[in-house]
């Protein structure tokens, strides 16, 4: 028999935003030059072939009976998930089903999923994970700059920065090639642990989790103070920093010490460091937005980018790292409550009319914005709730806030159904598995942290078995009474429907071609039409509000949600580790990532751990008012001695999420994953 020779295919990683650049030989997995990584992989990136043949995968649709899932064949399975739906929304109205999406899902899959949702079941309750992820920093960058792109500019625009100021970021072991990026002298890290990014940095400011926007303030107020204010560009690119200024006025950076433990000479120096950069950037991510007020927090660092007059000028600018691989797309297509396709407003009736034109359906017919993401969860078999849900790309059980609830909440449902291509805690609870291809099996397109448009192409063919999520959205659609050719499944004819939905929205993709993809055009939306360069830095001659200006935010500092008391004295704080994913569903399944990494842990400084009797390697419970976790102890010296941080990539007793406070923020719905209040003790 001849042998032969596998297909080479350039493609992007599975995981993170970065969506480094790999070539694949069948499975095997080879880093290439692609401007965000320039040849680096992290190890996660490394073993991401291996999961296409791992054992765990899942080739069988499984449908509970008596209390057990077994195999039965797809056609059943779908007929039975599609009537079970039918008989719902019959009896109980439409938005009795839900949806659940993830910013892993590829553009075509938000989209299709998003349509799915509002044509075929007609339900307004549809949300999806990003919500837990950038959303504060999507609504500050609206708010301030009437548009959010994570970064409005290429990653290697950093290169040349003389100043980075990172806010609540540990890309060495979230984005490890990312790292290159930051040659500059100047780099000043936020974050209330010592992390391997902190090792690096010129500055490290230590604050109390929590209270980055009173630290935002100071660091503002010495700018104003020492002269460093950019006056020109406020008169001429921004409104509101008076009313912005008459709060941080008040917080002098002796103030702002006694409440974030930061040293007012650290707030100086900071300030002076990056007034004196002729370029310069500040970044957040998710540890300055993961708050009951993180889309104020975002916005007081915006203030601060502002006062320095970075935004929208060459060479210096202000960016939030999105966090999942489609994290940007993800949010653009539709799978989010409030909106349609090109980052449009589900209450606009421009919008409505628009995308129902090119979906065929009359405006009418579409459902208003549903409930956000953890309001979804946490309503599932409510009376007014939904009673079944669908997920596509998340696994609650271990990454959604108060998970114990949510696992309650959850087993409430009449029907819960779960496609994915391993059996994740949260399909493990399912009463129907859809199994799905995978990112190499399948083509579709994901746009990365710097808002650029990638193409991912199939390298190689899919167990038997399995179907591709566009394939599941088609089988149900149909079999729901949509024509067929309203659900295509192939990725190309998915995506020039979506050209034409986004085409003059703010997400603009319609001169964006599978062609011009795989010609390498470096395509950075919007791109209004084909003969169009695409738009690598947004913002250079105004911003996207009506009137051209960014907008100061007036914001001051309240704390968490829940501070510590006498009965919860210390504050958790929640993370990643290099080596595990998320909600670690699928690098768990890679024995050299799990065998780095094997279970969760917790961070602790070593007079705190004393004295709660805590020796290194013991197993501590760690209790908030929402539950408890078993952690294996790690004395760490730079900890401070007010707070502990836990890894969320464990199941089980090991969830950090069995902690977490589900405290949201008005605006974004985030939750507040990065602090709750609690105690630590023997097990
Ligand atoms: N290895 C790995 N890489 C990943 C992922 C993964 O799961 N694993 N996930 C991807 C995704 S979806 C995302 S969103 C990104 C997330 O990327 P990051 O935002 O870099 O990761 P986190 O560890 O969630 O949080 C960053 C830091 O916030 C700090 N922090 C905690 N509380 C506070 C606070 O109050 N203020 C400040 N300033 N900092 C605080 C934490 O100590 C932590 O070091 O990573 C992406 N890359
Ligand atoms: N305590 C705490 N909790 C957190 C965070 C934190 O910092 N602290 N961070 C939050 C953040 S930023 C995020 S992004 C969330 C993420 O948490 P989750 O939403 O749970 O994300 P993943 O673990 O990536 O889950 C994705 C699931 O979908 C599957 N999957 C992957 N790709 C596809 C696909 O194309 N189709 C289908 N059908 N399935 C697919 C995977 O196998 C996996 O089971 O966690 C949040 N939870
Ligand atoms: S940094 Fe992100 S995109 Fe790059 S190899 Fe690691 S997980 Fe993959
Ligand atoms: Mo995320």
């Amino acid at each position: 028999m001849t042998q032969l020779a596998a297909p080479v295919v350039d493609t992007h990683c599975p995981y993170c935003a970065l969506q480094c650049g790999m070539r694949l030989t069948g499975a095997q997995v080879e880093p290439r030059e692609f401007p965000t990584n320039r040849g680096g992989l992290c190890q996660k990136g490394w073993t991401s072939g291996s999961l296409l043949t791992n054992p765990a995968r899942l080739t069988s649709p499984l449908v509970r009976v008596n209390g057990e899932l077994r195999p039965v064949s797809w056609e059943l399975t779908l007929d039975y998930v599609a009537g079970r739906l039918a008989g719902l929304r019959a009896e109980h109205g439409p938005d009795s089903v839900a949806v659940f999406g993830g910013g892993g899902l590829t553009n075509e899959k938000s989209y299709l999923l998003g349509k799915f949702a509002r044509v075929a079941l007609g339900t307004s309750q549809i949300d999806y994970n990003g919500r837990f992820c950038m959303s504060s920093a999507a609504a500050a960058g609206m708010r301030a700059f009437g548009l959010d792109r994570g970064m409005p500019f290429p990653v290697e625009d950093l290169r040349k920065a003389d100043a980075v100021l990172l806010v609540g970021a540990n890309p060495a072991e979230t984005m490890p090639p990312f790292m290159q990026h930051l040659t500059s002298t100047g780099l000043i890290v936020v974050d209330p642990r010592r992390t391997p990014t902190a090792e690096q940095a010129t500055l490290h400011l230590k604050p109390r989790p929590g209270t980055d926007l009173a630290l935002a303030l100071g660091i503002l107020h010495a700018v104003v103070a020492d002269g460093h204010l950019r006056h020109d560009y406020i008169a001429e690119r921004t409104t509101g920093f008076d009313a912005a200024w008459r709060i941080a006025a008040a917080w002098w950076p002796e103030r702002v010490e006694r409440v974030t433990g930061v040293a007012a000479s650290d707030q100086r120096r900071a300030a002076a460091l990056l007034a004196k950069a002729r370029k310069a950037y500040i970044l957040t991510a998710r540890g300055t937005e993961q708050h009951a007020r993180g889309t104020d927090m975002v916005g007081a660092w915006i203030n601060l980018a502002l006062a320095l007059g970075l935004p929208g000028t060459p060479g210096s600018g202000y960016g939030c790292l999105t966090g999942q691989g489609n994290g940007q797309g993800g949010r653009e297509h539709g799978q989010k409550a409030d909106q349609l396709p090109g980052y449009r407003k589900i209450d606009d009736p421009a919008a409505r009319e628009h995308v129902a034109g090119v979906w065929g359906v009359p405006p009418e017919s579409l459902p208003g914005p549903g409930r956000s993401a953890y309001e979804l969860l946490d309503a599932l078999g409510n009376e007014t709730g939904p009673r079944a849900l669908l997920v596509f790309g998340s696994n609650m059980v271990v990454s959604a806030p108060s998970a114990g609830s949510v696992v309650d909440r959850l087993s409430s449902l009449d029907i819960l159904v779960v496609a994915d291509f391993v059996l994740s805690e949260t399909a493990s609870m399912a009463d129907v598995v859809l199994p799905v291809t995978q990112w190499a099996e399948e083509s579709g397109t994901m746009t990365n942290l710097e808002g650029r448009v990638l193409l991912r192409g199939k390298a190689i063919d899919a167990p038997d078995g399995v179907r591709s999520d566009l394939e599941v959205l088609h089988g149900l659609a149909t079999r729901l009474g949509q024509p067929a050719e309203r659900f295509p499944t192939d990725a190309e004819t998915v995506f020039e429907e979506l050209r034409r939905a986004s085409a003059g929205g703010a997400a603009d993709y319609s001169g964006v071609t599978y062609d011009r993809l795989r010609d390498g055009e470096a395509l950075h939306w919007p791109v209004p039409s084909v003969d169009h360069p695409g738009t690598p830095r947004m913002f250079l001659d105004r911003f996207a509000h009506p009137d051209g200006r960014a907008r100061f935010a007036a914001v001051d500092h309240t704390g968490p949600a829940e501070p510590a008391d006498a009965e919860y004295p210390l504050l958790a704080t929640t993370g990643r580790v290099l080596q595990h994913y998320q909600s670690g569903a699928q690098t768990r399944l890679v024995p050299e990532l799990l065998d780095a990494v094997p279970e969760v842990f917790v961070e602790i400084h070593p007079d705190t751990a004393d004295r709660a009797g805590l020796a290194e390697g013991a197993i501590a419970r760690v209790v908030s008012r929402r539950g408890s976790t078993l952690a294996r102890v790690r004395r760490v010296a730079s900890m401070r001695t007010d707070t502990v941080f836990l890894p969320f990539h464990f199941a089980g007793e090991q969830r950090a999420n069995l902690l977490t406070n589900p405290a949201l923020d008005p605006t974004s719905r985030m939750p507040e994953f990065k602090v709750c209040a609690v105690r630590i003790e023997e097990a």
